[in-house]
């Protein structure tokens, strides 16, 4: 069963900081798109479109540990800005992490080795559980993303809207348990399956201090925001149900009017109409999904908008590669009102940045309407 829309997106209120960016921003093709209205071409942007694979990124984080940078907002802007008006896309994402609001619910984050986030402190039980500091007071710690966002907002084209986000509070728990990354979640889901209070009392706890963090954003200048739910694809249909969706769905439904919710999963083919009962007005494909089904699956438009889904990888190959993989999935969407093209997944740190910026080209050339 499918249900109804967070909001009628032709209902999509002005709210607050809408308004204070003008019609240039309303009219813009990501916002339009989001509202699965028609836009002059497709917009584009890029998940990770500011990080490794750029030396301007790189020569801000030299030197400094990565929380560092994310806690810097006139470096943040600065990178996000770069990245966005180099790369010419038609949204920009504010640059952040998901594990920051872990870290002001009391739970230490390092990037120290290699790649990976690690939390020394995992949670393991109910006592960690109660132990996480109040969410309203983690969530006005944030103060340094918000700051961010407001120089941002203001330092971007008029017609390019900044993008807020969060993790989604199945991604978020799995991050506490393991303590860092995983390929199996094997401990998520023990947790889930032996202490599902203590389980139902974490996902409620991260969605309690989720929501005053996504409203703080748009009221910093965010025009739309983004629940990362990178990992929720290991789990079946019946345990998604069980026990991710009430959570995302008052996730979803908290987020003020006015701002679209694209709501992203990797992995998540067999999860799409699930993920759309949850309230999302765009939903953010990998590249394993067909984007049609995933059309159909959410309602079809104008219901549903649907944001991808490009292989990530292909960007690694050649520029004959690159267009034809973006021609596919332009032939997949179909001309569709509600496309956002973007990735399946983030920018590979191998990427080099022309091609990325060529594709952002192709994109807007094969799609003027
Ligand atoms: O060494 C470095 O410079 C750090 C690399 C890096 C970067 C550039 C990390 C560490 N985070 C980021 C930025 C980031 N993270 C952004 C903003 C930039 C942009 O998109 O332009 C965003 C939206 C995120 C969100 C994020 N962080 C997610 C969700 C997206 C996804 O990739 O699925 C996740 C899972 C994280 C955790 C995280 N942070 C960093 C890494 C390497 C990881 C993943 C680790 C793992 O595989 O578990």
């Amino acid at each position: 069963m499918i249900a109804p829309a967070r909001t009628s997106r032709t209902a999509f209120r002005q709210s607050g900081n809408v308004l204070k960016r003008s019609a240039a921003l309303w009219d813009s093709s990501f916002l339009r798109a989001c509202r699965g209205e028609t836009a002059s071409r497709t917009p584009v942007w890029l998940m990770r479109q500011a990080g490794r694979y750029m030396a301007h990124y790189r020569g801000h984080r030299s030197g400094r540990a990565f929380l560092d940078l994310c806690k810097d907002p006139a470096a943040c802007c600065e990178v996000t800005v770069h990245a966005a008006t180099w790369l010419g896309t038609d949204a920009a994402i504010i640059f952040s992490d998901i594990l920051v609001l872990l870290e002001a619910l009391g739970l230490p984050v390092e990037f120290t080795t290699g790649d990976g986030p690690h939390l020394p402190k995992p949670v393991r039980g109910p006592a960690e559980v109660a132990a996480l500091a109040d969410p309203a007071q983690a969530a006005a710690d944030l103060a340094y993303v918000y700051r961010a966002i407001s120089l941002t907002a203001a330092a971007l084209p008029a017609s390019v809207p900044l993008i807020g986000f969060c993790g989604a509070p199945f991604t978020l728990a799995a991050y506490a348990i393991e303590g860092g990354g995983s390929r199996q979640f094997a401990r998520t889901r023990q947790f889930m399956y032996h202490q599902p209070a203590a389980w139902h009392a974490l996902l409620a706890r991260l969605v309690d201090a989720a929501i005053p963090y996504l409203s703080a954003q748009i009221a910093a200048g965010a025009a739309a925001v983004q629940i990362f739910d990178s990992w929720v694809g290991v789990l079946s249909r019946p345990d998604f149900s069980e026990f991710v969706a009430p959570h995302l769905t008052r996730l979803s439904a908290s987020v003020p009017a006015g701002a679209p919710v694209i709501l992203f999963g990797h992995g998540t083919h067999h999860l799409i109409d699930l993920i759309a009962a949850c309230g999302a007005d765009v939903i953010g494909c990998d590249q394993h999904t067909d984007l049609a089904e995933a059309w159909r699956l959410g309602g079809g438009p104008p219901r549903i908008a649907i944001q991808g889904n490009l292989d990530p990888a292909l960007l690694l190959s050649d520029p004959g590669r690159i267009c034809a993989g973006a021609d596919a999935v332009l032939a997949a969407a179909a001309g569709r009102p509600g496309h956002v093209f973007n990735l399946g997944h983030g920018i590979l740190k191998e990427t080099d940045p022309d091609l990325v910026r060529a594709l952002v080209d192709h994109v807007h050339a094969a799609t003027a309407r």
